[in-house]
């Protein structure tokens, strides 16, 4: 891991100040009178009629009325930062790309996560894809790349977008329900949809479940293009790789959190910058020699397969790093206009068909919402290198041309601006042929291989929380012929998932399987394998009240200070507590105003009189059941002891020094050694899940 970066005041930075309005003593009107009063409106007489003539409420309130603009269509809730990107070393062997050359340079970036299905104001930590969109400020122009946290996709083709969208957002006649795929539209339009199935198992998997944005990979999901400066090309495919690890919710815990912390994801994104916590992703590439396009057995055109990583290894490239929140929410993240098209010399587009629809349908989506062609003057879409045409005029043009000639050819003006051979974006001259068809190839033709591999390479608990998601999405499905389709699917992917399926769905399970499970596996697909082991980030809830142990909590807080990871003291009430030594320690949040779903582990330091009023308060003994049932490292010393024995959680009793647990229950009575407990519990944290304590009731042959 590097050093923590410093915020850098980039270009990027600059442009958007240019751009940012004085918050002025004076209040005035958008005319620049100054308001004399804006807390009534003009009236004729204190209980008379309000006026025609008052131009401040009228411009007040029709200035309000305007301030949405149409959400997304999808990606509609998402979260914004500022950052840099630094590639490790020169690229030029495989691309020109102006960003991709130089470690020294640091190239602006502006980032985007997202959920796809919900509306604006739906919940972070619904089961669902996450976007991944990335724009690069770069010297030759705006790069955009447009990708998601799962690296294939529903469909093959960009003409069947609109209805896969339609059959994942709330049905049209009631509009329920908000940003779940859990309903009968979404498994009728999937199991008529066999190209589907290999997204659908990593939707099913705790992929879909991001513990926060900065713990998940991103992936560009289509094959593009490179291009060198000597005009040879390769195909690539673009992955980001969380410095901090791949980590998820349990299902349980994203539903309590959708209730609890609807801004769950957003929050820590905000948060983590603000503590200089920045969130660091390598970007990485897969590179197919273009000799080789035809060398796998699938198609690298078709997106509802990816290449493993065992086959064409992930070579890191690069670093990315989140350094800066938006300023402004609407100016930044609900204003920037992200195009797959956006493309910078060095890089081109394959001819996935999934891929030439987005080539159109962002650049027209972006018109449609932010209501002009000059979207691309916005600052937060502005490039940080000179832009000139001969565009001219449209609703809300900002710019105020200076040239006399705005016509290409002329001689007015030196024939300028002027394009130019050399530099110029030159598309890659690959030489086509064929007929007019709407037809697909046969190569994008088996949809199930991969959906094995992905299958055969999770780990246990990641197939029992895959099994128990299709119990209770298709489950949803309400229509037994849709399940009964569903169940014949996935016995195409494995006949054991296939009967463990319909044993949940109560429909009958396939006798044998249609083909038998090919054994292939690949490793790198399961989360599992970067599951970075750091308790660096994660955030610990100390529950204290009056009367607790000042000297172990100090320890622990110390310890976990100094492994990066944050905690809070949450108590009956906000204010501070009193130790048994008479110490005041402020309280940060109380068991109405958090729970446990908001942390990462529990700590019960002791005390005897907190631990004894602890012990009569539900809410504190449904915050350390929770924890233990999501599987999360629990703690306790002292008298903090006595109570898990008293909970005696699912069997498991702690006893006087068990500090190698590997249920992750650290407990240390006689708590001479607080160092030693420190370290176990910050171990165990680093763990994230101790799956093999958690109560699932279903079991893997
Ligand atoms: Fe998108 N997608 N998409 N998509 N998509 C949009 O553009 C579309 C697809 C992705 O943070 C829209 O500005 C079509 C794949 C992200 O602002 C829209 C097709 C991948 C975001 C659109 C796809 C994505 C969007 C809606 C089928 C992963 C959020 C608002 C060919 C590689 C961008 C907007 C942000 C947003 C169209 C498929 C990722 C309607 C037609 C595959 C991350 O233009």
């Amino acid at each position: 891991m590097s050093e923590k970066p410093q915020p850098q005041k980039t270009q990027k930075t600059e442009s958007l100040e240019h751009f940012q309005v004085d918050t002025g003593e004076q209040m005035t009107t958008n005319q620049g009178v100054v308001v004399e009063n804006t807390d009534n409106s003009l009236k004729a007489g204190e209980r008379g009629p309000s006026l025609r003539e008052d131009f401040h409420l009228q411009e007040k309130l029709s200035h309000f009325d305007r301030e949405r603009i149409p959400e997304r269509v999808v990606h509609a809730r998402g979260a914004g930062a500022h950052g840099y990107f630094q590639v490790y070393e020169s690229l030029a062997k495989y691309s020109k790309a102006d960003f991709l050359q130089d470690p020294a340079v640091q190239t602006p970036v502006f980032v985007r996560f997202s959920n796809v299905g919900g509306s604006r104001g739906s919940a972070d930590s619904v089961r669902d894809v996450r976007g991944f969109s990335v724009k690069f400020y770069t010297e030759a122009g705006n790069y955009d790349l447009v990708g998601n946290n799962i690296p294939v996709f529903f469909i093959q083709d960009a003409i069947k977008f609109p209805d896969i969208v339609h059959a994942i957002k709330p049905e049209p006649h009631h509009d329920i329900p908000q940003a779940s795929t859990a309903h009968p539209s979404f498994w009728d339009f999937i199991s008529l949809v066999p190209e589907s199935t290999h997204m659908v198992m990593w939707l099913l998997s705790d992929r879909a479940l991001p513990r926060s944005f900065s713990r998940m990979q991103g992936f560009g999901v289509h094959t593009y293009r490179f291009v060198n400066a000597e005009g040879k090309s390769c195909f690539v495919k673009f992955h980001w790789k969380p410095v901090l690890g791949v980590h998820s919710l349990v299902f349980d815990e994203a539903q309590t959190l959708a209730g609890k912390d609807p801004d769950f994801h957003r929050r820590d994104l905000w948060e983590s910058i603000e503590r200089g916590d920045y969130p660091e992703f390598e970007l990485g590439v897969q590179i197919i020699a273009e000799e080789d396009e035809q060398s796998f057995d699938f198609d690298i055109l078709d997106s509802t397969k990816l290449i493993p990583e065992e086959l064409v290894p992930v070579q890191p490239i690069g670093k990315m790093v989140l350094n800066r929140n938006p300023t402004n929410f609407f100016a930044e993240t609900e204003q920037v206009a992200f195009q797959p098209s956006n493309i910078v010399p060095g890089i081109d587009f394959s001819d996935d068909p999934l891929l030439q629809g987005r080539l159109f349908s962002y650049h027209d989506t972006q018109q449609h919402r932010l209501g002009s062609p000059n979207f691309a003057n916005l600052p937060i879409n502005r490039p940080v290198c000179p832009f000139h045409n001969n565009q001219q005029d449209g609703v809300m043009q900002m710019e105020v041309k200076t040239s006399q000639v705005n016509y290409f050819p002329n001689s007015r003006s030196d024939g300028k601006p002027a394009p130019s051979e050399q530099e110029g974006y030159t598309h890659y001259p690959e030489r086509v042929e064929g007929h007019k068809i709407r037809k697909r190839s046969p190569s994008f033709g088996e949809h199930f291989s991969q959906a094995t591999l992905f299958w055969n390479s999770l780990s246990t608990p990641e197939k029992a929380h895959l099994v128990e998601a299709a119990h209770f999405e298709i489950g949803k499905a309400e229509d037994p012929g849709v399940q009964a389709k569903m169940v014949d699917r996935l016995n195409y992917v494995d006949h054991e998932l296939a009967k463990l399926v319909a044993t949940g769905l109560g429909v009958a399970a396939p006798t044998a399987a249609v083909t038998p499970n090919h054994g292939q596996s690949s490793p790198a697909v399961s989360q599992s394998s970067f599951a970075v082991k750091t308790a660096k980030g994660r955030n610990v809830a100390i529950l204290a009240v009056d009367g607790v142990n000042v000297d172990q909590i100090m320890a622990i807080k110390q310890a976990l200070t100094a492994a990066g990871a944050q905690s809070q003291i949450v108590s009956k009430f906000m204010g501070t507590i009193k130790s048994s030594e008479g110490r005041e320690l402020a309280v940060d949040k109380t068991f109405l105003t958090a729970a446990s779903v908001m942390f990462d582990a529990v700590y019960l330091p002791g005390g005897a009189q907190s631990i004894e009023t602890l012990a009569m308060m539900g809410d504190a003994l449904h915050f350390i059941d929770e924890a233990f049932r999501h599987s999360k490292a629990i703690a306790a010393t002292g008298e903090g002891v006595e109570l898990l024995e008293k909970l005696s959680l699912q069997g498991i009793t702690p006893s006087n020094a068990s500090l190698q647990d590997d249920q992750g229950i650290i407990s240390a009575k006689n708590a001479a050694n607080l160092g030693q407990v420190a370290k176990v519990f910050v171990n165990a944290i680093a763990q994230h899940r101790f799956w093999m304590r958690s109560r699932k009731p279903i079991v893997l042959t």
